[in-house]
């Protein structure tokens, strides 16, 4: 069985019948494409895209403590392991949030209730953030489902694109933020404008909440990614509070740097019930030690504001980063993840966040969940979903689409909507 399983089972079978390579394709999985692969390379010299220069690497352990202790259940892991690596992604990665006082008021400024044609009650919500007697307001739009009978399901959308992808007068649609679509599979559906919270801009943290909270800043002050993070949770808090929804079943979406922050809003608030990350790559979803695509100096040289100062440690030491995003991961068990790539986003080194994600599952199994990954990539197209874990490669490029849109949703059906 192992051996018709094995790579060179399948290249004798290929020789023999030239016909097999396509069967092959979808036995062994996703593999980038060699005509992406040159294209990035030949754009991008100093960057790695091939598969071949991938190092022998060891990844952290993720169930061992810092001082070496193994974590063998439950407890081991509530108690050590995971407040260790919420410590160290607080402390080395994101940031810590500050602790100055600030005022928050939530009103509903618009409500209407024949919004999408009848279908859809909509709510404008302006959350109001005041300190040091400067404020920010971060404007959350909701669309609940008319004809639902009981509280459902809520997608949040963190967008990183320009505030017209997710248009509440529905004027302007977009397969970012597909919300007549949500609605129609009977979810709620939310999103909020990342730069409310805090500008995508560098510019020594002097805007957004950073103007508002920051005090003295240290290596391990928080970044815009903690900001925006921490934007989310304040629109949890008024999501919570919404009659229309399930207060426990609220998933986080994001996209790229928007996913970088999903997964570090679902890791910090356990009130995410859920968490889909498309297309994180560094910083996120993939895999630093495979020195694929985008590296962490060059993230923290081309976004020197994402991240917290101390990151910038691991500039170009990928090998002796004592972590790495399979550990991220790990903070969202035992609640549901969708991890999802793009077929030419090598950037963001789709086997890397394959294999992030393949690598939290030993978190997930000893919390009490039975998934289990096959260690080759599903093929495009083809959602690999086993118990609160799913993953796909979408054909096509880095973005957000109603195609990833609808296999989050096929998830969300199985794990938020029927228990
Ligand atoms: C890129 C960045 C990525 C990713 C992306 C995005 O320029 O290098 O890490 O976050 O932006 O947010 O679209």
């Amino acid at each position: 069985m192992q051996f018709i399983q094995s790579r060179v089972f399948v290249i004798l079978l290929i020789l023999l019948f030239p016909r097999f390579a396509l069967v092959a394709q979808v036995m062994e999985g996703w593999q980038a494409s060699r005509e992406t692969i040159d294209k990035l390379s030949q754009g991008q010299t100093d960057f790695n895209y091939e598969e071949s220069k991938v190092p022998v690497y060891t990844l952290p352990e993720l169930l061992t403590s810092n001082n070496g202790k193994k974590i063998i259940d439950q407890n081991d892991w509530i108690k050590i392991r995971r407040p260790e690596l919420l410590e160290l992604f607080t402390s080395q990665v994101f940031g810590r949030v500050p602790e100055t006082p600030y005022k928050k008021s939530i009103r509903v400024v618009k409500v209407d209730p024949r919004a999408m044609n009848g279908l859809a009650t909509l709510k404008l919500v302006d959350i109001d953030i005041s300190s040091n007697s400067k404020s920010i307001t971060i404007h959350l739009g909701l669309f609940t489902p008319n004809k639902a009978i009981q509280p459902v399901p809520a997608f949040l959308l963190i967008c990183n694109r320009v505030p017209d992808n997710i248009d509440f007068t529905r004027q302007k649609k977009s397969e970012f933020w597909p919300a007549e679509e949500v609605i129609a599979r009977g979810y709620a559906v939310a999103a909020f404008y990342n730069a409310d919270v805090d500008p995508d801009v560098d510019d020594q943290f002097k805007d957004g909440i950073h103007g508002l909270l920051d005090k003295e800043r240290t290596a391990e002050s928080w970044g815009t990614i903690a900001a925006w993070a921490w934007g989310a949770s304040r629109c949890i808090d008024y999501l919570v509070t919404d009659k229309a929804i399930s207060s426990d079943k609220i998933a986080v979406v994001g996209h790229s740097r928007g996913a970088k922050t999903a997964l570090w809003a679902g890791a910090s608030d356990k009130r995410i019930a859920m968490v889909v990350c498309n297309e994180a790559g560094c910083g996120g979803s993939s895999l630093s030690h495979r020195k694929y695509g985008e590296t962490i100096e060059r993230i923290n040289k081309s976004f020197p504001h994402w991240f917290c100062t101390n990151f910038r440690a691991y500039n170009n030491k990928e090998d002796s980063m004592p972590f790495d995003n399979h550990m991220l991961i790990a903070l969202i068990a035992p609640r549901p993840l969708y991890v999802a790539s793009a077929d030419k986003d090598l950037w963001g080194d789709p086997r890397g966040q394959y294999l992030a994600l393949y690598h939290s599952v030993p978190a997930y199994n000893l919390l009490g969940i039975a998934c289990a990954l096959p260690e080759n990539m599903p093929p495009m197209n083809t959602p690999v979903i086993s118990d609160k874990v799913a993953y796909h490669v979408r054909d096509g490029e880095h973005n957000l689409l109603l195609k990833d849109w609808n296999f989050f949703m096929d998830f969300a059906d199985i794990t938020l909507k029927k228990n």
